[in-house]
């Protein structure tokens, strides 16, 4: 009997499963390499089941004969330890993204004289297809509050994109690069304070209420299925973050991160050239404690903010406030710097990785922007946020326009500047 090989998500099995499975039958002995969440993300990929469920459900499948993990985006461990015969694909994988993962297969299968054999894409039924559907039925809601404490367990480090509006979350959702030989994309969403009150022409001081704040969230959940972490600012009054913490949980906000702070805030990134005060440890722990008692659904996480390093208070007085706000239940570490030198973000993470392995740690990088991701992973760092960068890149490119058109009489040599009609018209999914 000959071994056949097949890679599979197996989310919301389909008939497009049931025709490959079937051909892959005909050609021997069918062991289905089942991805792991791991190894869906390295594809840019999602799952709305987890692996056991997909498991149950394949293995109730007649032409399945074997399952095992594949733990990874690429299939050389498996191919090497089960040496197959026959690895079965569908034929759209010859081009676009996964080109990479079909060129290792071949070369690793022909190494010992197995062959792949391609089965013409069903182009009547699809994953892509169906999961799309799914997202725009707005199925996909219902996972994604509890998506960023799956992806903090499954990735090396969550990058999070600022979105001050619908348009700018799109890019968010959408975008992907390729980078070391993989397809890399955001794993979701920042709303920040300073760019949702910049866009309405407002100081970053919390004068931007919470109902509005929510309104540009729901604007920006209508068209996305990623993530959210909302800057909730200092959380203001204790009995006021009780309510927030319910709204953000009701919208589907997965993550918020309030700041030590007292009386007006300020943005930190002004660090002491303001006058900004920190609260003290034990009234913050009681925000943070009030916080979680009011949170009704398991997976919202509420992560404090250490502001010690901004107002130049130690770093001891950072540590001992990351212990204390974690003993008080924060489900994660804000450090802030305003250095573009890294070494108090670097030392704090060797202090604070010495005696906590586990607590999720979140970086705004915005000052010191010459590190990695990868880096940052190495650090101990699990989620970096790219906090304003939508917002400062859109601003200049709009206002070098406006400045053409005026100084022109006509918007004619501002063209090359801008986005063709076309495109903006492609960019938004279901115009046509
Ligand atoms: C924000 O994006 O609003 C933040 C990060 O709070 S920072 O501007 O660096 O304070
Ligand atoms: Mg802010």
């Amino acid at each position: 009997m000959k071994k056949v090989y097949v890679a599979l998500i197996a989310d919301l099995i389909h008939a497009g499963h049931v025709r490959l499975l079937k051909e892959a039958t005909g050609l021997g002995e069918v062991t289905v390499g089942l991805l792991t969440s791991k190894a869906i993300e390295e594809m840019n990929d999602r799952a709305f089941l987890n692996y056991e469920k997909r498991y149950e459900a394949l293995d109730s499948l007649k032409y399945v004969n074997h399952i095992v993990p594949q733990d990874s985006a690429s299939y050389k461990d498996n191919i090497l330890k089960l040496k197959p015969d026959y690895v079965v694909h569908g034929d759209d994988w010859q081009y676009g993204a996964y080109q990479y993962l079909r060129d290792e297969v071949v070369t690793l299968i022909h190494g010992y004289g197995g062959s792949l054999k391609e089965i013409p894409y069903s182009s009547d039924i699809s994953d892509f297809n169906v999961k799309n559907e799914l997202i725009q039925l707005g199925v996909a809601s219902v996972s994604r509050q509890s998506r960023l404490r799956e992806l903090i367990k499954i990735k090396p480090v969550v990058k999070i994109l600022e979105a001050h509006n619908a348009l700018s979350g799109l890019i968010a959702e959408s975008t992907s690069e390729e980078r070391n030989g993989n397809l890399v994309s955001f794993d979701g969403m920042w709303s920040s304070s300073l760019t949702d009150s910049t866009a309405r022409g407002k100081p970053d001081i919390e004068a931007v209420d919470v109902t509005s704040r929510l309104n540009m969230v729901n604007d920006i959940f209508e068209v996305t299925t990623k993530p959210m972490i909302y800057d909730a600012d200092t959380g203001g009054k204790i009995e006021h973050f009780e309510f927030t913490v319910r709204s953000l949980e009701r919208t589907g906000v997965s993550a918020v991160v309030i700041e030590d702070k007292t009386g007006l805030k300020k943005n930190s990134l002004f660090g002491n050239d303001v006058v900004q005060t920190q609260d003290t440890i034990a009234g913050f722990c009681e925000k943070i404690i009030a916080g979680k008692k009011a949170q009704t659904c398991k997976d919202f996480m509420i992560i404090a903010r250490i502001e010690s390093l901004i107002l130049e208070v130690g770093m001891d007085d950072a540590l001992a406030r990351a212990t204390a706000y974690i003993q008080a239940g924060a489900d994660g570490i804000m450090i802030h710097s305003r250095h573009k030198d890294p070494a108090e973000i670097i030392e704090f993470m060797q202090k604070f990785r010495a005696s906590d392995r586990h607590t999720p740690i979140v970086v705004v990088p915005t000052s010191f922007n010459s590190v990695t991701v990868e880096e940052f992973a190495e650090m101990g760092v699990n989620i970096v946020i790219t906090a304003n960068h939508m917002l400062r890149s859109a601003y200049p490119a709009m206002l070098k326009v406006a400045k053409s058109i005026l100084s022109h009489g006509r918007s004619l040599e501002a063209e090359p500047d801008c986005m063709s009609i076309k495109e903006i018209l492609e960019f938004i999914p279901g115009t046509k």
